[in-house]
C-alpha cells in the first residue's frame, strides 16, 4: 500500500481528494508528525493531474485552525457554550431530541442538511439511518436554495434526481453555458478539475463556447462569445432556441426519436416561444438567438449546461427541462461530446432496479402543513423551515439536527429563521465551527477534520466528466474517544430510534450493510442478483465504518469483483492501491438502460413541464420592463459561507460588494468605492459599490455568505471579514413552484447611497 510514505526526517507524503467543491482535486499533503506542513495539487492524481484552487490549498490552516471545534459543545443558560464530554453531549441530545419525540412524536422533529456533508461519507452513506425511524421524515435540505429544480428534471425526465446529463467538455465542439461560471465554481453537477483548460481546450480544437450570463463573468471572459440576459428569463430563451430548431427544420435528434416520448408535446410548447416573441424579455436580439440555435445544430457535437442561475428562479424547472430539450433536439443526449451520463464506479440509482424502466417519482405526496408546499423529492422547501417552526398545532416542528449547514447565512429571511431556530425545543447541529448557526444550538457536536476521516465522493463521481473514482484513507487518526463523523450520525440515529444515547453503533452499520446488499440481490441485473445476502455481507467481514460499505458499493457497481461473479473486478482494496485514484475512462452512452422512468423513455413531455406553459408565457411582459434587480456572485476564495475563518481565504479588499453598471450608477449617485443600502421588498443590507460594466444594465450583483460577526460565535478571523448577509433581501415567498426552490436570482431591488 502506498497510501503514504515516510523520509528519514520524519516527514510524510500524504494523498486525498479534496471535498470542498466538485472538481475533486487530488491533493499532496505533506506532514511532520501529525502537523501539516505543506499541501500542493497531486501531479500524479488521474484526474487533476496537479491542478488545486486556493481552498484545497488551504486544507492545512483548516485542519489547525484554533477555532476549529474539537469537543462538544453545550448551551447554557445564559446562551454561552461550554465544552462536555462526548457522552455527556449525547445524553443531552438524547434528555432534549428523545425528549421531543416522547412527547410529540418524531413528526416534530425535522433535518436539515447543508453542503459539506453531500461530499462525506457519513453524509453520503449514513444519513438515511437517522431518517428511517423518523418515519414520513420533515427533511430540508440546500437543494431548495441550489439545484432542486434541475433534479426534479431530471428526475422526471430519466426517472432520478441523480441522473444527471453531464457535458462532455473534453470532446465537444460547443459548449453553451447559462447561468453557471464553472470558472470560479469550479464546476457543479459537473466534476471536472481543472475546468479552466478543459474550456480552453473546447477552443483550442476549434470549438466554440458561449456562456449566457447577467454579469461578464471569469467564465465568461474566457469564452468565445457572450451574451447578457435578464435575470429569470433563460426558460424563454431556452424555448426560443428549441423553437427555432423545429421552425427551421434543424431538430435532428437521431437515434434519441426512439429512446424519447413527446417530441410533439415540446413541439406544442415552444411554439408559442419564437426569438422575435421573448427577445425583448431576454435582452438578447431575435436574430442572435436565432444564430445561436444554428450554431448549436451545426455543431458535430454540443452540450448546453445551466446551473445555479438557471435553477434559483422562478423558472428553474422549466429551464431546467428546456436544456436537456435542446440536447434531445440537436441529438447530443447520450453522445460522446454532448450531455452524458457517468458509469459511476459505486454504481448508484442507474444500477439499481430493472434497467431501462422504473416507477419514476411523483410529486406532491404529501404538503407542508402551514402553506401547504408540496413535497418534491421527499423534501420540503427550506422557505418553509421558519413557518413550519413557528406555528403552533399538531406537527410543528419542535427539535432540528442540522448536518453541515448554516442556515442562518444561507437561507431566505435569516432574522425570521434565526428567532424561529431560538424557538425550538432542541437543535443539535454537526459541524465544525461555533458560527452563525451553531451558536443558537443546545448541542454541537464536532466532526472531524478532513483530514481525520476517510473519503470518496460518493455523491460527486456520479457527475464527472470522466469514469473516476479515487479513495483517501485518513491522513492523520482521530484523537482516542473521538468519533467519526459516522458515528456522530448513527449515534443520533440510535437517539431517534429510542435505543438511547448509548445505542449499538456496530449493530446500526450491519444493518445499513445488510439493507444494501440485500436491495442489491433483488435487483435485476445486479452481480450478486438472486444471491443469499448473508453469503455476500460475510465475505466484507466485521470492520464496521463508512469502509465497509464503500467496498460493498464498488463491488456491485459497474467495475466491480461482483463478490465473485466478476473476478479481477473493482474492490477497496483496489482502490487503496492506487492513492491517485483509476480513471474509468471517458463517458460511454447509457442509454435506454439507465431509465427509471415508468414508460422505458426520457420522458420529455412530462404533464409537470408542460403545465407550466401558461406561467410562462405570462411572465414575458414582467421581464420586459426596467428596474433593478439582484443576481449573485461566488469567489474563488469563498466557498459559500463557510471558510472565511481561514487566514489565506480571508484575506484581501473586501469582496461583499455591489456591482452596479456605470448608467445605473449614475443615476443613482452611486460612486465606486462608496456605500450602498441595497433594498428588496424582504429588507435591507448596506455594502461597498464597485461600478463596474461587467454586469448588464438594469443588474446589481453581491455575493452571499457574507455577514459574520455574530455574538456567540467563534470565528476570530471571519468575524473580521465583515460584510454583510444578502439573503437579508430574499423573502420566503418566492419560489419555483414546481420544485419549491427559492428564487435566489432577479428579484427587485433599489440602491442608493449609503
Ligand atoms: N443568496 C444566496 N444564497 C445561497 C446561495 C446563493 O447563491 N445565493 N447558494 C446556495 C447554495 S448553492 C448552497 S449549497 C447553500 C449552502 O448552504 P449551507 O450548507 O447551509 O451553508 P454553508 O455555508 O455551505 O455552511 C456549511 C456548514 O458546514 C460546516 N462544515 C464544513 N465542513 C463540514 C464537515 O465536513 N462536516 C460537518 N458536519 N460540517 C461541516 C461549516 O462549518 C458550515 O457551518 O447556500 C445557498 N444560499
Ligand atoms: N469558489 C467557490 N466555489 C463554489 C462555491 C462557492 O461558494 N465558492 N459554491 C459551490 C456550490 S454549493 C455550488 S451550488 C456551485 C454553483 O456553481 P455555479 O452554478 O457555477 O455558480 P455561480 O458561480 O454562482 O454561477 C452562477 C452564474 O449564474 C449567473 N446568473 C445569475 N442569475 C442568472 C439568471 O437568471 N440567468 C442566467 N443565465 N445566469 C444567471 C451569475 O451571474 C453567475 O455567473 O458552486 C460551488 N463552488
Ligand atoms: S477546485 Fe474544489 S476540489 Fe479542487 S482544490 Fe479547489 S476546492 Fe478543492
Ligand atoms: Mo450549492
Amino acid at each position: 500500500m502506498a497510501t503514504s510514505s515516510t523520509t528519514t526526517t520524519g516527514r510524510r507524503t500524504a494523498y486525498r481528494t479534496c471535498s470542498f467543491c466538485e472538481a475533486t482535486c487530488g491533493l499532496e499533503i505533506t506532514l511532520e508528525g501529525e502537523e501539516v506542513v505543506a499541501v500542493r495539487g497531486d501531479e500524479a492524481d488521474v484526474f487533476s493531474q496537479g491542478f488545486a484552487c486556493a481552498k484545497g490549498l488551504s486544507v492545512r490552516e483548516l485542519h489547525h485552525d484554533p477555532d476549529r471545534l474539537r469537543a462538544p459543545l453545550v448551551r447554557q443558560p445564559d446562551g454561552s457554550h461550554r465544552e462536555v464530554t462526548w457522552d455527556e453531549a449525547f445524553a443531552e441530545v438524547d434528555r432534549l431530541l428523545g425528549g421531543v419525540i416522547r412527547e410529540h412524536g418524531p413528526g416534530a422533529v425535522a433535518g436539515y442538511v447543508g453542503n459539506p456533508m453531500g461530499h462525506t461519507l457519513a453524509g453520503t452513506l449514513y444519513l438515511r439511518a437517522f431518517y428511517k425511524p423518523l418515519g414520513r421524515p420533515t427533511l430540508f435540505t440546500v437543494g431548495t436554495v441550489d439545484q432542486h429544480p434541475k433534479s426534479l428534471a431530471c428526475a422526471l425526465l430519466f426517472g432520478h434526481q441523480y441522473t444527471v446529463p453531464v457535458p462532455d467538455i473534453d470532446r465537444t465542439s460547443h459548449l453553451l453555458v447559462i447561468g453557471a461560471n464553472p470558472l470560479v465554481s469550479n464546476g457543479s453537477l459537473l466534476a471536472a478539475p481543472d475546468i479552466r483548460s478543459r474550456i480552453q481546450g473546447v477552443r483550442q480544437r476549434g470549438g466554440k463556447v458561449v456562456v449566457v450570463d447577467p454579469r461578464r463573468t471569469e467564465t465568461a471572459r474566457s469564452a468565445d462569445e457572450h451574451h447578457f440576459i435578464r435575470p429569470g428569463a433563460d426558460a424563454l430563451f431556452l424555448a426560443a432556441l428549441a423553437h427555432t430548431l423545429l421552425e427551421e427544420g434543424l431538430a435532428a435528434p437521431g437515434r434519441l426519436e426512439a429512446l424519447v416520448d413527446g417530441l410533439d408535446d415540446v413541439r406544442d410548447f415552444v411554439a408559442a416561444f419564437p426569438p422575435e416573441r421573448v427577445a425583448g424579455a431576454c435582452r438578447i436580439p431575435a436574430v442572435e438567438i436565432r444564430r445561436l440555435a444554428r450554431e448549436l445544430a451545426a455543431a458535430p457535437a454540443a452540450a448546453v449546461y445551466g446551473r445555479i442561475g438557471t435553477t434559483t428562479q422562478a423558472f428553474g424547472t422549466t429551464a431546467s427541462w428546456l436544456v436537456e430539450v435542446l440536447n434531445v433536439l440537436t441529438g447530443n443526449l447520450d453522445r460522446p461530446g454532448g450531455a452524458m451520463l457517468t458509469s459511476p464506479a459505486a454504481g448508484g440509482p442507474t444500477y439499481q432496479g430493472t434497467p431501462g424502466r422504473g416507477r419514476g417519482i411523483q410529486v406532491g405526496r404529501w404538503h407542508s402543513r402551514v402553506r401547504g408546499a408540496p413535497e418534491v423529492l421527499g423534501e420540503l422547501p427550506l422557505a418553509c423551515l421558519a413557518e413550519e417552526i413557528e406555528t403552533p398545532g399538531e406537527g410543528r416542528i419542535r427539535a432540528l439536527v442540522t448536518f453541515s449547514g448554516n442556515p442562518a447565512l444561507s437561507n431566505p429571511d435569516p432574522d425570521r429563521l434565526e428567532t424561529a431556530l431560538r424557538s425550538l425545543e432542541c437543535l443539535v447541529c454537526v459541524d465544525l465551527y461555533l458560527n452563525e448557526t451553531t451558536r443558537l444550538a443546545h448541542v454541537i457536536l464536532p466532526s472531524p477534520s478532513p483530514l481525520e476521516r476517510a473519503h470518496y465522493d460518493v455523491m460527486v463521481y456520479p457527475t464527472a466528466l470522466r469514469n473516476i473514482a479515487n479513495y483517501s484513507p485518513p491522513v492523520v487518526p482521530l484523537a482516542p474517544g473521538r468519533p467519526d463523523e459516522w458515528e456522530i450520525v448513527l449515534r443520533l440515529a440510535g437517539i431517534v430510534s429510542g435505543l438511547g444515547p448509548a445505542a449499538d453503533v456496530a449493530a446500526l452499520d450491519a444493518q445499513l450493510v445488510r439493507d444494501l446488499v440485500a436491495r442489491s440481490a433483488r435487483s435485476e441485473g445486479s452481480p450478486i442478483e438472486g444471491r443469499d445476502p448473508d453469503e455476500v455481507i460475510a465475505a466484507l467481514g466485521e470492520e464496521p465504518g463508512p469502509e465497509r460499505l464503500l467496498d460493498a458499493s464498488l463491488r456491485l457497481g459497474p467495475y466491480g469483483d461482483g463478490f465473485g461473479s466478476r473476478p479481477g473486478g473493482l474492490t477497496l482494496d483496489a482502490l487503496r492501491a492506487a492513492p491517485h485514484g483509476i480513471d474509468f475512462g471517458p463517458l460511454v452512452p447509457r442509454l435506454p438502460e439507465a431509465l427509471r422512468t415508468p414508460s422505458g423513455k426520457v420522458e420529455l413531455g412530462h404533464p409537470v413541464f408542460l403545465a407550466d406553459r401558461e406561467r410562462l408565457e405570462a411572465s414575458i411582459d414582467g421581464l420586459e420592463h426596467d428596474g433593478l434587480v439582484l443576481i449573485g456572485r461566488r469567489d474563488v476564495r469563498s466557498m459559500n459561507s463557510w471558510m472565511h475563518n481561514l487566514p489565506s481565504l480571508a484575506r484581501g479588499r473586501d469582496r461583499c460588494t455591489v456591482v452596479v453598471h456605470p448608467d445605473d450608477a449614475v443615476a443613482r449617485g452611486l460612486v465606486d468605492g462608496g456605500r450602498a443600502v441595497v433594498r428588496s421588498e424582504a429588507g435591507s443590507i448596506a455594502v461597498g459599490v464597485e461600478v463596474s460594466d461587467e454586469v448588464m444594465p438594469g443588474v446589481v450583483s453581491v455575493p452571499h455568505g457574507f455577514g459574520h460577526g455574530a455574538p456567540g460565535a467563534r470565528l476570530g478571523v471571519a468575524g473580521e471579514v465583515g460584510g454583510a448577509n444578502v439573503n437579508a433581501l430574499v423573502g420566503t415567498g418566492l419560489l419555483d413552484p414546481l420544485s419549491g426552490t427559492s428564487v435566489l436570482t432577479g428579484f427587485a431591488v433599489d440602491v442608493a447611497p449609503a
